[in-house]
């Protein structure tokens, strides 16, 4: 029973302060996304990605959380205007990235000169779901090498999904993914997120995601 509600408690504390993060960034003119996925399944290649396409008409920072390691800001610092690295690995919950922490990094964000920021969850497709960061989209990535069975075995973060893509399109011919079984689990748990199939390969299917999130972001 204790336990029980002291994760409550943990959890209305984190929506608190994500709901001060969403304040923060609307006050500020600017939108964050949650991107999540497995480990190595192209949150940070899908991100440069987006980048690509999205700057310099947008402004954009990355918030990247990772358990250990300043790997994928390096590789977002040239591409973002603005990165804020978070390692959670001395931090109670080191399984995905808890408002507090994302509030620590906006603060570290020159917001006023930013439209959109970022943030790339850390590699997991269980813990992020529960703690809402001040988004105002989120997004879970799956790639094809993965399987197509993820939706069934962890569904809560595609039940909360605002868009899923299926990243490394390229390797369809080399793995057993199946798209429309995939698909229909998916709309089992959420009936309304849009998919989008792209490749952070070969950049095919990369503009119909981005012109999908300026449409959702326009008049923010
Ligand atoms: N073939 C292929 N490889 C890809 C694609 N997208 C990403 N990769 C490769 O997959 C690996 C992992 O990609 P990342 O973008 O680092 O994945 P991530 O989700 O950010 O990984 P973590 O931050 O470690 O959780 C890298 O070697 C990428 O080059 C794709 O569309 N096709
Ligand atoms: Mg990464």
């Amino acid at each position: 029973m204790k336990k029980i509600e002291l994760i409550q408690n943990i959890l209305e504390a984190n929506s608190a302060t994500a709901e001060s993060n969403r304040a923060t960034l609307d006050r500020n003119g600017c939108a964050a996304i949650n991107v999540m996925s497995a480990p190595g399944a192209g949150k940070t290649s899908v991100i440069l990605r987006t980048l690509d396409l999205l700057r310099p008409a947008m402004r954009v920072a990355v918030v990247e959380g990772d358990v250990s390691s300043t790997v994928d800001a390096e590789m977002v610092r040239g591409a973002s205007d603005a990165v804020v690295q978070i390692n959670t690995r001395s931090m109670p919950e080191t399984c995905a990235l808890i408002a507090d922490m994302v509030d620590a990094a906006l603060k570290k964000l020159p917001l006023s000169e930013i439209d959109l920021v970022i943030i790339e969850n850390v590699g997991n497709l269980i813990c992020p779901s529960e703690f809402d960061l001040g988004e105002r989209l989120k997004v879970v990535i799956s790639s094809a090498p993965e399987g197509d069975d993820k939706p069934l075995k962890y569904p809560l973060i595609f039940a909360d999904a605002d868009a899923v893509i299926i990243n490394k399109s390229d390797l369809f011919p080399y793995v057993d993914f199946d798209v429309e079984k995939f698909k229909r689990s998916v709309r089992d748990l959420n009936a309304s997120a849009p998919f989008f199939e792209l490749s952070c390969k070969t950049g095919a299917g990369v503009a119909e995601w981005v012109d999908w999130l300026r449409s959702q972001l326009h008049g923010k």
